[in-house]
């Protein structure tokens, strides 16, 4: 026999239990659900260089980048996939590739572990469990990361959602800040509209390029499902804009400006309505005047 109470208890804890399926029933995912692994394995070869990079005509910086490039290559994955990166360092002070939400073990931290000296190649496994836009930079330069990332060690890891709809279009957007120091070059003052070296000109790029002619151009057409994939890895705080557009916010509200402080990135989708060409830049006018600016165009 069982009690009037006990019974009473089942009853709710059955309630409950239909309750808890029910929410599983519901269209959400839930964020910290791993997808299943996929059996594929992305291998991705990196060497860290010292290089000459052209941020703009005549704007040539002493760079420290993933196979000669600002930002270094998009790794890209399907969650689920692992990730295997043989990482050679052939500068002369300890390198690393850091990288952010994945799983990975300590040894592939790439901070205290997963640290590539000088002239040594290792081997790096993540697993992309989880999908999204993240970024990958290095841990081990002097102070920790600081001069890696402004050198131009950084970059951007997609991992596609096999359950998100397909998009026609990714715009993959790297906002990062540059050593004013480590320019070998800059063009000479132009008084007539060019941009000005000098305050925060060729400070602030996108892609590793500064101002709206040399940032390469996006393009979409109506109709087009684009996603955006937008990273920060500078020192400072940037206000991403895009003209004409808009979009709803991790906050669940509609916008057309995020913030995205040092470390942080942001995934958002929107189907194409409105052609023209159009800017996309950082809100802050020192970024924006700096280089932070590029243009998105949009066929009918
Ligand atoms: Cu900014």
């Amino acid at each position: 026999m069982i009690d009037a109470p006990v019974r009473r208890s089942l009853v709710l804890a059955a309630l409950l239990l239909v309750a808890c399926a029910d929410e599983a029933a519901s269209p959400d995912p839930d964020p910290t659900a791993e997808h299943p692994p996929t059996g594929h394995t992305v291998q991705v070869e990196l060497e860290i260089t010292e290089f000459d990079w052209e941020v703009a005509p005549g704007a040539i910086y002493r760079a420290i980048g993933y196979n000669r490039s600002i930002p270094g290559p998009i790794i890209e994955a399907t969650a689920g996939d692992r990730i295997v990166i043989k990482l050679t360092n052939k500068t002369d002070s300890p390198r690393s590739i850091h990288t952010h939400v994945v799983r990975f073990a300590e040894s592939s931290d790439g901070f205290m572990k997963g640290v590539a000296q000088p002239g040594e190649t290792i081997t790096v496994e993540w697993e992309a469990v989880f999908a999204g836009t993240f970024p990958y930079h290095d841990h081990a330069g002097h102070g920790g990361e600081t001069e890696g990332i402004t050198a131009g060690l950084v970059g951007a890891l997609v991992v596609h959602d096999p359950t998100a709809p397909m998009a026609q279009v990714e715009n993959v957007v790297v906002l990062t800040d540059l050593d004013m120091t480590r320019y070998a070059k800059l063009p000479e003052m132009d008084h007539e509209g060019g941009h000005a070296a000098g305050g925060h000109g060729y400070m602030h790029v996108i892609n590793g390029r500064a101002y709206e002619e040399w940032v390469p151009r996006f393009a979409a057409k109506v109709g087009d499902r684009v996603r955006w994939r937008v990273l920060s890895l500078g020192a400072e705080l940037h206000t991403f804009h895009v003209h004409g557009h808009r979009w709803v916010g991790a906050d669940g509200v509609l916008t057309d400006a995020i913030n995205l402080g040092p470390g942080t990135y942001a995934t958002f989708d929107w189907v194409e309505d409105n052609p023209g060409e159009w800017l996309y830049h950082c809100h802050v006018p020192d970024h924006m005047e700096g280089g932070m600016v590029g243009i998105y165009e949009v066929a009918k």
